[in-house]
């Protein structure tokens, strides 16, 4: 851990404007953080600007706040000390113009770089909205229904309502706490999970027909391109999630969800359950996460870049069958 919640919040006392932003392609932890955040400051009567590179995903549009999120592949033009959450790196929000004489960086992926003027970082937390909820109670700021929505988009998405990531008695404890100020979670967990277009449900059934399945059925393969989501009449939107779904299966560890980007160049999405450290194969291509949850891009012909993945996954799940003292 480096840093705290008293830390942060001196500093964000000390300032009266500010610009929020988090990583592309924004998914529930990145936009319920930077929304409980910033419903929080302007509780105090700061002035406040969230700033996205894409737009907030569909199933969360409605939610408090969310059509004032500006949306911009710079911040220059907007006032005031920056605080970016959820981003491993400040190249991760692809926004340029938020380096400030104050920047705070708040995150929990492992191997955050230390951007920020002023960094907390915590990698036991099971979202960045855990570490934003403890921030809120540090600013003295009392808990909205808008505030512990936002909390509750971003812990419910990012550990999978509850089943993976360092889930902890704390995540309980925040939770009970969103309840207690009236927010309905069951009918906010069908807006957040069951509000999906019919393209999307024709795509992951196009998916799971193409699944290829590795090592035993424990490692998954997914794969999509533009064109099947046009044959499904879906949008890149709809992918949101869809790479967790083979891990329904008991066999299943490990699943690589492929998306095509370009000629021979694919962005691809991987989780594992327990012990598989998926990070250290998002890593042999540059890229990062944790160790349930992870990306990289990899260029190569479709047929290589899966040949190479089921490689990388097989070293990673005989590294824990040897551990485990079995084959
Ligand atoms: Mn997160």
């Amino acid at each position: 851990v480096t840093g705290s919640a008293a830390e942060v919040a001196a500093v964000l006392r000390a300032e009266s404007t500010f610009v929020l932003s988090s990583h592309a392609r924004p998914d529930g932890d990145a936009v319920g953080s930077s929304l409980a955040l910033s419903f929080a400051l302007q509780a105090l009567g700061k002035r406040t600007t969230v700033v996205l590179h894409d737009p907030v995903p569909k199933p969360y549009q409605h939610l408090p706040g969310v059509g004032e999120v500006v949306i911009a592949d710079g911040a220059e033009s907007v006032p005031g000390a920056a605080v970016i959450l959820e981003c491993g790196e400040l190249s991760r929000t692809e926004i340029t113009g938020l380096t400030r004489p104050t920047m705070v960086n708040i995150d929990h992926h492992t191997g955050n770089r230390l951007y920020g003027t002023v960094n907390w970082f915590d990698e036991s937390a099971a979202a960045c909205g855990e570490l934003v909820a403890e921030l809120i109670d540090a600013l003295g700021v009392k808990w909205t229904r808008a505030i512990a929505t936002h909390l509750y988009l971003a812990i419910s998405t990012d550990t999978g309502s509850f089943r993976f990531g360092p889930v902890s008695a704390r995540t309980f404890d925040l939770c009970r706490r969103i309840a207690e100020t009236g927010v309905d979670t069951s009918a906010l967990s069908r807006d957040i999970y069951d509000s999906f277009s019919i393209g999307r449900v024709r795509l992951t059934g196009a998916m799971l027909d193409a699944m290829t399945l590795h090592h035993e059925d424990r490692f998954a393969v997914l794969f999509f391109d533009d064109a099947l989501l046009s044959r499904c009449g879906a949008v890149i939107d709809d992918t949101e999630g869809l790479v967790n779904i083979p891990l329904g299966a008991r066999d299943v560890v490990a699943v690589a969800l492929i998306k095509q980007q370009g000629p021979d160049r694919y962005r691809i999405s991987l989780r594992s359950k327990g012990q598989i450290d998926i990070r250290s194969v998002a890593a042999l291509w540059g890229g990062g996460g944790h160790m349930n949850a992870a990306g990289c891009t990899i260029e190569g012909s479709l047929e290589v870049v899966r040949h190479t993945l089921v490689t990388a996954v097989g070293s990673v799940l005989n590294a824990v069958s040897d551990a485990a003292g079995v084959n």
